[in-house]
């Protein structure tokens, strides 16, 4: 599903003559009167991009035409747009293609204004500008991008400049992680737009520097080569001279008020990095859902190093009177954050080894903590996301990015506690390059250790040290060659936990037996209420309320009584379950877990429990 190497399909300038009545001026874009902004265009891109195109007639009428009345274009105050279910087949392609190349509905996107309004998604209390110092640091905004639709990198840039104090924003830095589908980004115009993305449309036959060539704010980068959104930061960073330096992903929409409730973090201690609240840009329909305070998430990891969101632990909701005050965060999810300048350059920014995505978000966040400053998640800050559910751009072929990045942190920021991770992947490192220098930074700094953090930041997290077993869990039946295997992918809950020949290389069959008698992964556990064996969010509690929060899910309170409690009984072999007083095995046709009547001489009901040890 690679989008590169698309030839794009080139659609027909729709017809300009068919003006409506004239509300109000075309919004123009905020453009600013200043002429003056700062290209960097590599040689070759120069060449391939073939110069500038002429503006032509048509163009000109599409800009000279009216605007639709605001409230009544398509996602406006941040409502879905739904397409109708009858399409005709090309209007059915181009739906699809802008799902295959983005892997959300770009169709969609290109239906809405970039400029669109938000539901103002604040509490009273964040209202009140008394709170913030009326002495804040100007911010330049870096948003790095590769292959972004253009409606929705526009909408980003835009929401930013319409609901920014403009004294806030220095320079608003957009770098082009080499997009090879500028091409396609330059030249098409898409049939389907609703008339302000006509508008726009117009614009969009140009380069991103003809469109914002009268915004004095925005500067636009491009990268001489693909490298990864890590380094492409870093590339902007360079470009950077106010104060504080504030990252975006590439579709975003930041919300009214956004920006002040973070700087005003900054203006008072210089060491705290602050995140917004991501609210969520539907893939499909493009709504703003937003979040209210009592929803607000903090951000954790898994020893899969993976980021996972939480509830508020209750230890941090004492520390406040109001749920709109900013919220400590043991990690942030990566994309939108601000920094002090210098205190980033002092952090050593990104690891430079780190390649196309992933680990820097925790990076970043373990060595804020460890080396003297704090993670916050202002709840009066606002910016949607669209979260997507697959990565529509190439990786690097015949290398584990992803794997590598986190092998590089775990190398350096996790101290003994890295064997975790290593036991994750099999104990299998593979070659990532050389981290002496970032130890060096480590140590220059004078950082505390993963142990501090986890003790102290992230009390929470389960540590496997703690299990009394850890690793697979084999059965002994049919000849002892098959474990326990957990469903894959990040919406693994609810789903029936399976079988699998053991393997020994950790991933879904790695399992943890804790003290209190769960079986777990992370944050799910092995949960029985009558039906499948399942994994469900571990809720810790044997009966009591608890609230179980899914991956950007509303938290849930359910009444769970023992369903996650498990003895091993080390003389049997049997996995007894706590609420049912059955035994877990294999059925009889070897291709189910079942629950059965515990029968000690049943060898399908016989499991070892890797690294037992119930001292
Ligand atoms: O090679 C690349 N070059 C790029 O410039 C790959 C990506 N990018 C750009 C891309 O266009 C986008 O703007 O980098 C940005 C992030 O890529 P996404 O949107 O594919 O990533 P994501 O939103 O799935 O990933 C989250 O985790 C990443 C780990 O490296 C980054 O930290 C992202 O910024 C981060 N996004 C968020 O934190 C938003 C909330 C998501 C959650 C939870
Ligand atoms: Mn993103």
């Amino acid at each position: 599903l690679a989008v590169n190497g698309n030839a794009p399909q080139e659609a027909d300038v729709p017809p300009t003559s068919k003006p409506r009545s004239r509300v109000k001026a075309l919004p123009r874009l905020n453009a600013e009167e200043s002429v003056h902004h700062n290209v960097v265009v590599q040689p070759e891109e120069k060449a391939s991009s073939g110069g500038k195109p002429e503006v032509k007639e048509d163009d000109k009428n599409v800009l000279d035409a009216p605007a639709p009345n605001l409230e009544e274009s398509p996602g406006e105050l941040g409502k879905p747009v739904v397409l109708p279910k009858q399409m005709s087949p090309e209007m059915k392609k181009a739906v699809d293609d802008g799902w295959t190349k983005n892997a959300f509905n770009q169709y969609v996107s290109d239906l809405i204004s970039v400029h669109r309004t938000l539901p103002d998604p604040r509490d009273a209390w964040c209202k009140d500008s008394a709170r913030y110092s009326n002495d804040l640091p100007k911010t330049d905004v870096i948003i790095c991008f590769h292959n972004e639709a253009w409606s929705v990198l526009l909408r980003t840039v835009h929401s930013v400049l319409d609901r920014s104090p403009s004294e806030l924003i220095g320079k608003i830095i957009l770098v082009d992680d080499y997009s090879d589908m500028r091409k396609y980004q330059s030249s098409s115009l898409p049939t389907h737009c609703h008339s302000i993305c006509l508008a726009l449309a117009a614009h969009l036959k140009k380069q991103l520097e003809d469109y914002f060539a009268s915004y004095s704010k925005v500067e636009i980068v491009r990268g001489p080569q693909r490298e990864g959104l890590i380094r492409a930061r870093l590339l902007g960073a360079k470009y950077a001279k106010s104060p504080v330096i504030t990252y975006l992903d590439s579709h975003c929409e930041c919300a009214e008020g956004w920006l002040e409730p973070l700087l005003d973090r900054i203006a008072r201690n210089s060491t705290t990095v602050v995140c917004p609240v991501i609210d969520v840009i539907d893939d499909t329909t493009l709504e703003f859902h937003y979040r209210d305070s009592s929803g607000v998430n903090v951000g954790g990891f898994d020893w899969n190093l993976q980021f996972s969101w939480h509830a508020v632990p209750e230890r941090e909701k004492k520390r406040h009177s109001s749920t709109s005050e900013p919220v400590y965060s043991p990690t942030m999810a990566g994309g939108l954050f601000s920094i002090d300048r210098k205190f980033f350059e002092r952090l050593g920014t990104y690891d430079s080894g780190f390649d196309i995505w992933g680990g820097e978000n925790l990076e970043l966040s373990f060595k804020t903590w460890m080396c003297g400053g704090t993670l916050e998640i202002v709840p009066c800050s606002h910016v949607g996301h669209i979260f997507r559910k697959r990565s529509p751009y190439k990786w690097r072929t015949g290398v584990n990015v992803l794997k590598k990045n986190s092998v590089r942190l775990a190398e350096v920021w996790m101290d003994d506690y890295s064997k975790y991770y290593y036991q994750r992947i099999g104990n299998d490192k593979g070659d990532f390059g050389d981290v002496s220098d970032r130890l060096k930074l480590r140590e220059d700094l004078q950082c505390k250790s993963f142990k501090w953090y986890l003790d102290n930041i992230y009390p929470e997290l389960f540590i496997p040290g703690d299990a009394v077993a850890n690793g697979e869990i084999r059965n002994l039946g049919y000849g002892g060659r098959t474990c326990l295997d957990s469903p894959s992918g990040r919406r693994n809950l609810k789903k029936a936990v399976g079988l699998y020949p053991c393997h020994k290389q950790g991933g879904n069959q790695y399992w943890m037996l804790s003290k209190t008698g769960e079986i777990r992964r992370d944050t799910a556990c092995l949960d029985y209420a009558g039906k499948d064996v399942i994994l469900f969010g571990c809720h810790g509690s044997k009966g009591n309320q608890v609230s179980v929060c899914g991956l950007l899910t509303v938290c849930l309170i359910y009444f769970v009584p023992f369903v996650q409690f498990w003895t091993y009984r080390e003389g049997t072999k049997q996995l007894h379950h706590g609420s049912s007083g059955k035994c877990l095995a294999i059925n009889q046709s070897k291709d189910k877990l079942v629950m059965e009547e515990c029968d000690s001489g049943v060898l399908r009901q016989q499991w070892l429990m890797e690294n037992y040890d119930s001292s």
